[in-house]
């Protein structure tokens, strides 16, 4: 009979629960993580992303209620940039530094087909400063000014006939990256019964081409109900203003027409209460939380798979971070040595081709003197020759003129004996 090997079992972790006999003081706990929190302050970071002059500024001016005196952009940018400036506020103890980021010419060029593009790479690279801290030896995460964008407000046209394809590729890119919050700008353009219509188009029309937008969270008890019938109101439609109108015996801000006065903070004339309650004084923590644990995590896992970090190997076993080093150092000397090698061998064949093409040129340099040294023997050959010839022709052209002279003189001679 084959003998059955039995896996030694882990220890088990028994868990009593006790009872204290007195006071111990660890149910001061969340007193301490509060006073902390309220002592390091708050990091929140909001993205604008409408088109220019679609009442930006102004919403955050009347959810803060405050003036960031902000500049308005002009309307004719070749591109889109986004603008971010940091504010520190508190209200009774707890700080919170703010920063506002909002995109500049959005929406105003002719090809709108690359606008996201500048909002994704400025939202990759605040994960990415945040990456490049974490991995560090020497780390100061709690220093460290936290610029990753915790929501993103898409301020939607008032237009009434639904979403744009810039609105809709712009959200689709990003939703995997940012919490988005779609609000209808500039409510008070648009009538009760169109806004219904216009909210549930947009609705459909978000779905109908996948892009996820933030819900709020209903799973924590105390939030669960305002949550869910807040998810329903989605995109809020919100007006702001910077004006103050006096009614009854209350200051408010409110917008006012020939015909009549519009209340941002009033919940039958528009949904800012509700942004308001739902962005600030419910889930701002929500949000920091699902920006670290979702989106800013989706990003680290691929960047980390990018440069070749892996938690299993080829085989689906673990691998640890050590591991994946050393593998990976012991890859990139192997290459490198590949690389010398082959550098080296190159080097060996065109030593080898120069020396080659050297001894050729100087083959042809021997021929070429060879010839030269022939042509020249021949030359001087021939030259000797005709100086001989020219002798010889010079000897005989004497002798005969010495003939010559003697014919003539013997002939002289005679006449003269003659006379
Ligand atoms: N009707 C209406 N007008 C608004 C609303 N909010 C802002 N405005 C007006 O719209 C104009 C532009 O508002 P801003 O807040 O400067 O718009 P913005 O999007 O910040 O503009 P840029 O930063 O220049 O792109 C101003 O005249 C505002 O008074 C609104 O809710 N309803
Ligand atoms: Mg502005």
């Amino acid at each position: 009979m084959a003998a059955i090997e039995v896996e030694p079992t882990k220890a088990e972790i028994l868990m009593r629960t006790l009872k204290l006999s007195g006071h111990v003081g660890f149910d001061s706990l969340p007193d301490q993580l509060v006073n902390k929190s309220v002592q390091n302050g708050f990091v929140f970071n909001i993205l604008c992303i409408g088109e220019t002059g679609l009442g930006k500024s102004t919403l955050m001016d009347s959810l803060f209620n405050t003036n960031f005196e902000s500049t308005p952009s002009p309307h004719n940018l070749p591109t889109v940039k986004l603008k971010a400036h940091t504010y520190e506020l508190q209200e009774s103890n707890v700080r919170l530094k703010l920063t506002i980021c909002d995109t500049v010419g959005y929406g105003d060029q002719v090809n709108k087909e690359d606008s996201f593009k500048a909002v994704v790479d400025y939202i990759d690279a605040q994960f990415e400063a945040y990456l490049q801290e974490e991995l560090k030896i020497k780390r100061s995460l709690p220093a460290y000014h936290d610029s990753r964008l915790h929501v993103c407000l898409y301020f939607i046209c008032p237009t009434g006939h639904g979403l744009k394809s810039i609105d809709l590729v712009c959200m689709k890119k990003l939703d995997t990256k940012v919490n988005i919050i779609p609000i209808i700008a500039k409510a008070d353009t648009i009538s009760k019964t169109e806004l219904q219509k216009f909210k549930s188009k947009i609705m459909q029309e978000l779905q109908l081409n996948g892009v996820e937008i933030y819900q709020f969270p209903v799973d924590d008890e105390s939030v669960s109900d305002v949550n869910g019938s807040m998810n329903s109101h989605i995109p809020f439609a919100v007006v702001g203003s910077t004006d103050f109108v006096k009614i009854g015996n209350k200051t408010v801000r409110a917008r006012q027409y020939p015909w009549g006065t519009v209340q941002v903070e009033n919940e039958s004339h528009c949904d800012f209460v509700k942004l308001r309650e739902m962005l600030i004084r419910t889930n701002m923590e929500d949000m920091r939380e699902k920006t670290h644990a979702r989106h800013y995590e989706l990003y680290r896992r691929r960047r980390l798979a990018q440069m070749g970090f892996s938690d299993v190997d080829a085989d689906n076993k673990p691998v640890s971070f050590q591991q994946t080093f050393e593998q990976k150092r012991s890859a990139h000397l192997l290459q490198l040595q590949q690389k010398e090698d082959e550098m080296k061998q190159m080097f060996v064949q065109r030593v080898k081709e120069k020396e080659a093409e050297l001894k050729e040129a100087e083959k042809e340099l021997h021929a070429k003197f060879e010839k030269l040294k022939k042509d020249h023997t021949e030359e001087k050959k021939r030259l000797e020759d005709l100086r001989k010839k020219i002798e010889d022709d010079t000897i005989e052209f004497n002798r005969r003129k010495q003939q010559t002279v003697q014919g003539h003189h013997t002939l002289t001679l005679g006449k003269s004996k003659k006379k």
